[in-house]
């Protein structure tokens, strides 16, 4: 029976992640298998395709430090002029509640305290949502599209994934200042699969307004990054985290809208973190977040929807990763 079988499984693996050092063997084979076996076909298109994604500039530099730590920061990257014109649209859509409803954005829904987010005002939603996010962002916010998706990061993320993604996709969402729970909790998002994001910060970002905070190093599945144990809800706490990794050597992504975190979040992370989410004075924190993975996720393949127009303009890096992830929409 395979229910009872994937049950069994489940239980197995979670008795063998105590052990940090048969842990991270199978990590570390589940990442390969997802590359070369999952994605063979993918990884051998890639290598055709050398010549379209060559790299340029600093690429290659931001890269090898993305394969070493985990993470690699670009300050100060977007111009804010750019980024406000996408902030005061995202802001717009959110206080009309034209929000994303889809599970992964919507924590209440996943933790069954709602069975949806419909229905729900802005002023209801940020005193109990942890962040929500705008529906649709391609189609809403189609300036998206040739601002931020620039053939230099998604050349950056791809060569590090090494195939264009079975599944990409975007997220502009806004995390309000609550008691740190879910993702402000530190966590990995999966490791069943490889995945790599780039997130850019809509709003300035200081200690007080949610920064994200990444274990550099924690990405490759060594033993050490198996140690920390997690509670029963699979998040881990700081003073876990701090046994094997002392608080120095966390990175916090702070800075002015506009600037770049790329990571690998099969790392150690958490985001929104609000050091006093009783004193922010005032502040929500914005956040764009591109993912691009070698699984389906659990919404299955869910497609982004885009205008016509919008589509017919990409360029063909843009078409290569985003290809088989888009819905076209007449307007
Ligand atoms: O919103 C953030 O700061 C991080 C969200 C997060 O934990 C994730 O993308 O996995």
């Amino acid at each position: 029976m395979p229910g009872t079988t994937s049950h069994w499984l489940r239980k197995t693996k979670g008795q063998l992640r105590r052990n940090p050092h048969v842990y991270s063997r199978i990590a570390q084979s589940e990442a390969k298998v997802s590359k070369y076996a999952g994605n063979f076909g993918r990884v051998l298109a890639f290598r055709r395709q050398r010549r379209l994604f060559a790299l340029e500039g600093d690429e290659a530099q931001h890269l090898k430090k993305l394969r070493r730590d985990g993470f690699t920061l670009l300050p100060n990257y977007f111009d804010t002029d750019v980024i406000d014109t996408i902030r005061d649209q995202a802001d717009r859509l959110l206080r009309d509640a034209q929000i994303d409803l889809s599970p992964e954005m919507s924590y209440s829904v996943v933790a069954k305290r709602l069975t949806s987010l419909e229905g729900f005002t802005y002023r209801e939603l940020q005193k109990f949502e942890h962040h929500i996010g705008v529906r649709d962002p391609l189609l809403n916010i189609p300036e998206i599209v040739p601002s931020i998706l620039t053939d230099s990061l998604l050349r950056i993320t791809t060569h590090y994934l090494g195939y264009a993604p079975i599944r990409a996709d975007l997220q502009v969402k806004r995390g309000f200042p609550l008691p740190n729970v879910e993702s402000s909790l530190f966590h990995k998002d999966t490791h069943e699969g490889q995945l790599i994001k780039f997130f850019v910060l809509l709003s300035d970002v200081d200690e007080d307004h949610g920064p994200l905070l990444f274990v550099p190093g924690t990405h490759h599945h060594s033993v050490t990054a198996w140690k920390p144990q997690t509670g029963r809800d699979g998040r881990y706490s700081d003073e876990e985290i701090e046994r094997f990794f002392p608080k120095e050597t966390w990175v916090r992504f702070l800075g002015r809208r506009g600037s770049v975190l790329i990571a690998d979040t099969n790392g150690i992370h958490k985001g929104p973190w609000w050091t006093d989410p009783e004193n922010p004075r005032g502040r929500h924190r914005d956040l764009l977040q591109f993912r691009q993975s070698s699984l389906l996720g659990p919404a299955g393949p869910q497609k982004m929807k885009i205008r016509r127009d919008t589509a017919k303009r990409m360029t063909p890096i843009q078409r290569v990763v985003l290809r088989n992830q888009l819905t076209r929409v007449s307007t």
